[in-house]
């Protein structure tokens, strides 16, 4: 195969009259017109410099220009690298200058901004939205095919940012091959065939939205309804015309609180599946009650794609992720790495074609998470029972998952610790009803000082995502800490848990 990511996902649907996104307000595009527009913004990249190995730092609302730019960069072999709409300036140039990214192409409205990040980093700018911009332009000239450049399996095709206990974020870096296997794998897990329409209203700058849900759609055939962002009136508009669904826990908790979501309307469903974050045995049940159908959960991580599954056929267990793929070996281990005993609580660790090939330009990073046998080291806590089923029980990583948002409390720490008046702080993870989880900062004054809060909040505003912010603040005059001088985060969401 010349170039076996875009050969297997994109190329196969050239010419093809049949609908590959439906957009909410009706428009139809075909498989054919998004691969013409993919062949234009890969000659619109190219004029803006872009050649193949190149990173390309993306910051775009999403809309269908965004999925074709991630097959443009497929075919021009260049490494598509998306990054969260909600990240301010300050975030945006750590990704930009770490990746060393050729180009950042960001939204108009912020062009000012974006523009002075790529140029401080040594990188191109361009535009795009929904409504157009300066790649959008360049492309519309262009012609609607392009000579597919020749890669192999093991070429890198994207890289995903992701934060570390340490507070900073490293780029994982994905083969194509790690793409196109995991893709393949859950196609035929899940069956999906070229008759599934999929509501698509996830994000599409992580694995989830974008090789997830858009891999598998496109390993498919099938058509994916693509919503900007998660709306309940959109879903439930579109649900009678679709087959599937994938979404966070936030989205069933949002379904069964619409009175209008109902058996009759998920009726032409064949299949809901949730990840990314834990789904709550009573989201489970609930679900089932009011429609019949029984959530699919699966597992993954942004460093290994999808690791396990509950079955399609088989037995679904609430509270469980399912399975280990069957191309994915995955062991519940102790610290040492060595398996243990089935029942037993430890790391979960995963060796496969799923497994991503490093954090970019962080060789003892990667060394720490990956075993001399290949095997990667998740940190996440889980327990296998005798038939394989595999529970995710807690996580020996420092991580707050807000509505399917990874959240290092690290991050928030070292920047709150640097305010005015801050002795320490500690950032912990409280239940929420909607989010699952969000995060509470807890505040020490340096001795004789007081904490402006309202400067803290807008020194933290300046710096983080919203999504990262904390929801609540506490002072106390100290942090509870063990003998060995380690603060207890468990005293202190036993304290502020409620
Ligand atoms: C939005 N806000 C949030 C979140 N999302 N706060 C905390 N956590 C969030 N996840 C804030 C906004 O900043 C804003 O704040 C307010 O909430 C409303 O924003 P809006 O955009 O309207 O929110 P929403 O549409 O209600 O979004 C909630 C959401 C969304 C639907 C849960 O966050 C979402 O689609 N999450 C999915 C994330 C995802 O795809 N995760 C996969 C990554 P204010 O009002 O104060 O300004 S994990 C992954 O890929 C692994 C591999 C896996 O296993 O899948
Ligand atoms: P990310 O770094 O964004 O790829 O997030 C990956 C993390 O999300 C995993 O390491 C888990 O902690 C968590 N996660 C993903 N899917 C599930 C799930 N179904 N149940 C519990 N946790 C999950």
């Amino acid at each position: 195969m010349q170039n076996p990511l875009y050969d297997t996902m994109f190329a196969p649907h050239t010419g093809k009259a049949t609908p590959f996104l439906h957009l909410p307000d009706g428009e139809v595009i075909t498989h054919e017109a998004f691969i013409g527009r993919a062949a234009q913004l890969a000659h619109a990249l190219v004029a803006f410099g872009v050649q193949t190995g190149d990173r390309v730092a993306v910051q775009v609302e999403k809309c269908p220009d965004m999925l074709a730019l991630y097959a443009a960069c497929a075919q021009l072999g260049a490494i598509f690298l998306p990054l969260n709409t909600a990240y301010t300036a300050a975030e945006l140039a750590y990704f930009v200058g770490d990746s060393g990214a050729r180009l950042l192409v960001g939204d108009p409205a912020r062009a000012q901004e974006l523009a002075e990040v790529a140029a401080a980093c040594d990188a191109g700018f361009a535009t795009l939205d929904a409504n157009g911009g300066t790649l959008a332009e360049r492309a519309d000239a262009q012609a609607v095919t392009f000579e597919t450049v020749a890669r192999s399996e093991d070429d890198l095709a994207a890289f995903l940012y992701t934060s570390g206990t340490t507070g900073r974020s490293k780029g994982a870096m994905l083969s194509q091959k790690n793409l196109i296997s995991n893709a393949a794998t859950l196609t035929e897990l899940w069956q999906f065939t070229d008759a599934d329409v999929l509501l698509h209203a996830l994000p599409i700058f992580h694995t989830h939205g974008l090789f997830v849900a858009t891999n598998v759609m496109l390993m498919a055939g099938g058509a994916m309804v693509f919503m900007p962002k998660l709306d309940v009136d959109q879903l439930i508009t579109w649900m009678p015309r679709a087959t599937a669904m994938m979404g966070v826990p936030t989205f069933y908790t949002r379904l069964l609180d619409d009175v209008r979501f109902d058996r009759e309307m998920a009726a032409g469903m064949r299949l809901f599946i949730s990840g990314s974050a834990p789904l709550l045995a009573d989201t489970h049940i609930a679900f089932e009650a009011r429609t019949g159908h029984r959530i699919l959960e699966r597992y993954g991580m942004t460093e290994t794609n999808m690791n396990t599954s509950n079955p399609y056929g088989g037995d679904r267990r609430a509270g469980t992720v399912g399975l280990p793929l069957p191309d994915v070996e995955l062991r519940v281990a102790d610290a040492s790495g060595t398996e243990l005993p089935r029942g037993e609580t430890g790391v979960v660790e995963v060796r496969g074609p799923n497994v991503f090939q490093g954090y970019w330009n962080m060789p003892e990073k990667t060394a720490e998470d990956m075993r001399a046998d290949g095997f990667f080291i998740t940190g996440d806590l889980g327990v296998q029972d005798a038939e394989g089923y595999v529970t995710i029980v807690g996580r020996g990583k420092d991580l707050i998952i807000s509505g399917g948002y990874n959240i290092y409390p690290k991050e928030l720490e070292l920047l709150l610790d640097a305010q005015d008046g801050v002795l320490e702080s500690a950032v912990i993870g409280v239940p929420h009803a909607d989010l699952g989880e969000v995060p509470l900062a807890v505040l020490v004054p340096q001795p004789g000082a007081e904490i402006n809060l309202e400067a803290v909040k807008t020194a933290v505003g300046a710096a983080l995502a919203r999504f990262k912010q904390p929801r609540e603040y506490r002072v106390l005059e100290a942090l509870p800490r063990n003998t060995m001088g380690k603060v207890q985060k468990v005293a202190l969401r036993a304290e502020f848990g409620e």
